[in-house]
């Protein structure tokens, strides 16, 4: 799992577009990790396309995580399951998965970053790190969010909400292994080319982290 940049595939924030098409776009671009988002259409209804964006997954040798639901994340094969404050805690839903399965949770506070560390969740996101139209219910935690959790855990922590390019390096200095995005890819003009944006905005934060790390 290289969690540098997760892209969220949502129907809805794609307005239309098609994801198989967004999803090819990210896998040309270089993205590694990706997750299928859906808030309105039931499973049954989804399950053809989570079907198809798995296999193009499966080819390619990227990450594909199935968000909320852990039937369709089984069904599927799906690499993973996103779990959030209201889904499944993760230690009713980790003897639901094969062995292997990644789950992630999306915490928001220090408290909540703490339980999913201690529930064994295999990722930790942390939102919203900056104002999003995508999730109207959004809780600002910023940056310093991760500053307090970073020195807790060794366990990839993901930033989101609000992130884009321009913005990412300071979620990357905060302490965050990797950004998840919705908007900034999905409602991209030019998906490759916001992926590939992000994916140098990411590696200069680093490198400039590192060197500038004491020793
Ligand atoms: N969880 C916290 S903020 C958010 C989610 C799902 C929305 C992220 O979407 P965007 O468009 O990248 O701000
Ligand atoms: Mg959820």
């Amino acid at each position: 799992m290289d969690p540098s940049l997760y892209v969220i595939l949502d129907r809805a924030a794609a307005r239309g577009r098609d994801l198989e098409a967004i999803l090819e776009a990210v896998i040309t671009a270089g993205g590694r990790m990706v997750q299928l988002r859906e808030k309105e259409w039931p499973s049954g209804r989804l399950l053809p396309l989570a079907e198809r964006l798995r296999t193009r997954c499966r080819a390619a040798g990227v990450t594909f995580i199935v968000n909320d639901r852990v039937g369709l994340a089984l069904a599927v094969g799906a690499d993973g399951v996103h779990l959030g404050q209201d889904d499944l805690p993760p230690r009713a839903a980790r003897p639901l998965l094969r062995p292997g399965m990644i789950l992630g949770r999306s915490t928001h506070s220090l408290a909540e970053a703490r339980q999913a560390r201690d529930d064994r969740a295999d990722y930790i996101a942390v939102g919203s790190m900056f104002a999003t139209a995508t999730k109207p219910d959004f809780q600002l935690v910023g940056p310093e969010l991760l500053r307090q959790i970073r020195p807790e855990t060794s366990l990839p922590l993901i930033g989101i909400g609000g992130v884009t390019p321009d913005n990412v390096g300071e979620v990357i200095r905060a302490g965050a292994d990797g950004v998840a995005v919705i908007s900034a890819v999905c409602g991209a003009a030019d998906p490759a080319a916001a992926t590939r944006r992000f994916l140098e905005a990411i590696r200069a934060a680093r490198d400039l982290t590192t060197r500038t790390r004491p020793l």
